[in-house]
């Protein structure tokens, strides 16, 4: 087995951790995912804090082992979310979508786990002076909300940044991702895409259907110009929101949108308005089985790749 900085702080058998993704992210994959030994995270996307905290509740039900809570700091229920992961004593706290700095002392004292999802080395840097345990370094290969840099230019740079345990996200679907995220110098890594596709996952058949028919250049990038850019599959509406790309629309408009066809996508399987999203590696997600099979597939595949660049392919050091 794998065992990193990260599997020791956390105390988790894998150092793989399931993305917290909106709507997708529930109780039940997450606490599939931390019974396969990952870290499973429950997606609080925009819900209000009463629903999130039901799905710790839930959770807690589902599995002793550690879990934890992605808090979408865009969503207008992040200050209450944040007051129920500490409540309720989440192991971990993972974020996305801007700085966490104000929560970050309330979930320190108690006792949770802090890592904050980065897009760039600044706030890495940043966030190692709040107080944080790890980062998540995100390159813009992930679905969903991104960043500016590639996986492959963000983790080394964050590596070099900062002295915490960094977990490279984006782009990484099977063994040769895990083991080139070590070669960068993380101590993890963070799939989402694959687990979209879990048996576990709530996601609407034709989401998941979606991604098992996708090719590597089937996402697309929308909503840059109103500053939040958004991967996802391209369907009719994407192609429609990349060509309204250049026209004036506010970020609140935007927000909107991703956030009800979000849900049309995940719940409904709506092909004509829903946003479905999903990383560059959707061409490489070929199976809908159970959370343990994935991780237990990527992981023992990862150690063993990662030993036979050296033993089976002969390399040896003069
Ligand atoms: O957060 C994500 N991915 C997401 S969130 C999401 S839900 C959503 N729905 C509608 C509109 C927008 C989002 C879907 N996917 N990943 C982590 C991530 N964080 N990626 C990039 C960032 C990020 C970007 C800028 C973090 C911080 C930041 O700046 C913070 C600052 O203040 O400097």
């Amino acid at each position: 087995m794998i065992q990193t900085k990260i599997t020791q702080l956390l105390g988790i058998t894998h150092p793989l951790f399931q993305g917290g993704m909106a709507w997708v992210a529930d109780a039940e994959l997450a606490a599939a995912v931390s019974n396969a030994g990952g870290l499973g995270l429950i997606g609080a996307s925009a819900a209000p804090a009463d629903v999130v905290e039901q799905m710790i509740v839930k959770a807690k039900t589902l599995t002793d082992r550690p879990f934890g809570v992605n808090v979408m700091l865009m969503s207008p229920f992040a200050a209450d979310v944040a007051k129920v992961c500490a409540e309720q004593r989440v192991a971990v706290v993972t974020t996305g979508a801007g700085n966490p700095g104000k929560y970050m002392d309330m979930w320190k004292a108690a006792g949770t786990k802090v890592i904050p999802v980065v897009a760039s080395a600044a706030l890495a840097k940043r966030m190692e002076r709040a107080g944080a345990d790890a980062v998540v370094a995100e390159g813009c290969e992930s679905g969903g909300h991104i960043g500016e840099l590639t996986t492959m230019a963000l983790v080394p740079q964050v590596v070099d940044a900062v002295s915490i345990p960094v977990v490279a996200a984006g782009g990484i679907a099977d063994a040769r991702g895990v083991a080139a995220a070590f070669a960068l110098g993380a101590q993890g890594v963070q799939c989402g895409t694959i687990f979209v596709c879990a048996q576990e996952s709530p996601a609407h058949d034709n989401y998941k259907k979606l991604l098992l028919e996708a090719k590597d250049s089937d996402t697309i990038v929308t909503g840059r110009a109103g500053g939040a850019p958004i991967r996802s599959i391209k369907t009719k509406l994407t192609r429609k929101l990349a060509k309204m790309e250049n026209e004036e629309i506010s970020r609140e408009e935007f927000e909107q949108m991703a956030a009800g066809s979000l849900r049309k996508a995940v719940q409904d399987g709506n092909l004509e308005e829903g946003s479905f999203m999903a990383g560059q590696i959707s061409g490489m997600v070929k199976q809908i089985a159970p959370a343990k099979v994935l991780v237990e597939q990527l992981m023992g595949s990862s150690e063993q790749l990662l030993k036979s660049l050296i033993e089976e392919r002969g390399i040896t050091f003069a």
